[in-house]
């Protein structure tokens, strides 16, 4: 039986983790766990955990790590024999360490993105809020203006990606994610890209996931 391959990607709010991971699962087949996804999925089941995902996730700040952890430790259990990418978590050093104690990951993308982009992007984002999906006005709107593609709903704009909340969010992003990226670093698995624009990145993720599935871990950065 082959190797299961385990990655995670990490990056800022607006940084293209979802857009990267959904062309990685596609291109390697790799099963696609979004932390953000999942918090969703649990809001709009307004289970008691849901509720108190959504006090924080309303308010931008991170769900706190036992719940977040639990959450995605039981999922990931549920797909034991699977390849998987995971979006979004973990994005503290508890839920790293969580993570690290139960699976060895083979390789963590960072994604460093310039700050005035992410606030281009984030201030041309739309949201259909019922499902989660998410567009962008340059860079893949909706078929018809402000509704959302499949069910024709209307589309709303988040209060936190707005200039001065987004700023906020980042600099915690930073802070938190830190000893994260130490953590990965040491352990010789961390690829760092750097760019403006996920279509000019996406080729050298996609080349290094090519060669990645099949040799070792090694500690580079790609700026493009
Ligand atoms: P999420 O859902 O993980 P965020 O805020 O980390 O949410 P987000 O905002 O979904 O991440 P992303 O996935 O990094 O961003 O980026 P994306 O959605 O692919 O792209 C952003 C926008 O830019 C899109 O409109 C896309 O089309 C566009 N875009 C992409 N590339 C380009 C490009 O090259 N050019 C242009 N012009 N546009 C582009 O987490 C949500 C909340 O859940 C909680 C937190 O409260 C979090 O705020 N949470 C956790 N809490 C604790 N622990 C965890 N592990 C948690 N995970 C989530």
């Amino acid at each position: 039986m082959a190797k299961l391959f385990r990655a995670a990607i990490m990056g800022p709010p607006g940084s293209g983790k979802g857009t990267i991971s959904k062309r990685i699962a596609q291109s390697f087949g790799l099963l696609y766990l979004s932390s953000g996804h999942y918090l969703r999925e649990s809001m709009a089941a307004k289970t008691e955990a849901g509720v108190l995902v959504k006090s924080y996730v309303e308010r931008s700040m991170l769900v706190p790590d036992h719940v977040m952890t639990g959450l995605m430790l039981s999922r990931l259990e549920q797909v034991s024999g699977h390849s998987w990418l995971l979006d979004g978590f973990p994005r503290t050093l508890s839920q790293a360490q969580a993570l690290n104690n139960l699976y060895q990951l083979d390789l963590v993308i960072s994604l460093n993105i310039p700050y005035e982009t992410l606030r281009e992007r984030l201030s041309d984002r739309w949201i259909h809020p019922a499902s989660g999906r998410v567009y962008n006005l340059g860079f893949n709107p909706p078929q018809a203006q402000g509704k959302d593609d499949i069910t024709g709903e209307p589309l709303i704009q988040h209060d936190d990606d707005k200039p001065e909340a987004l700023m906020a969010r980042l600099r915690h992003y930073k802070d938190v994610a830190k000893p994260v990226i130490d953590l990965y670093k040491s352990q010789g698995v961390l690829h760092s890209f750097s760019g403006t624009d996920t279509d000019r990145i996406w080729p050298y993720i996609n080349s290094l996931l090519s060669t990645k599935m099949h040799t070792q871990p090694s500690d580079t950065c790609h700026t493009h």
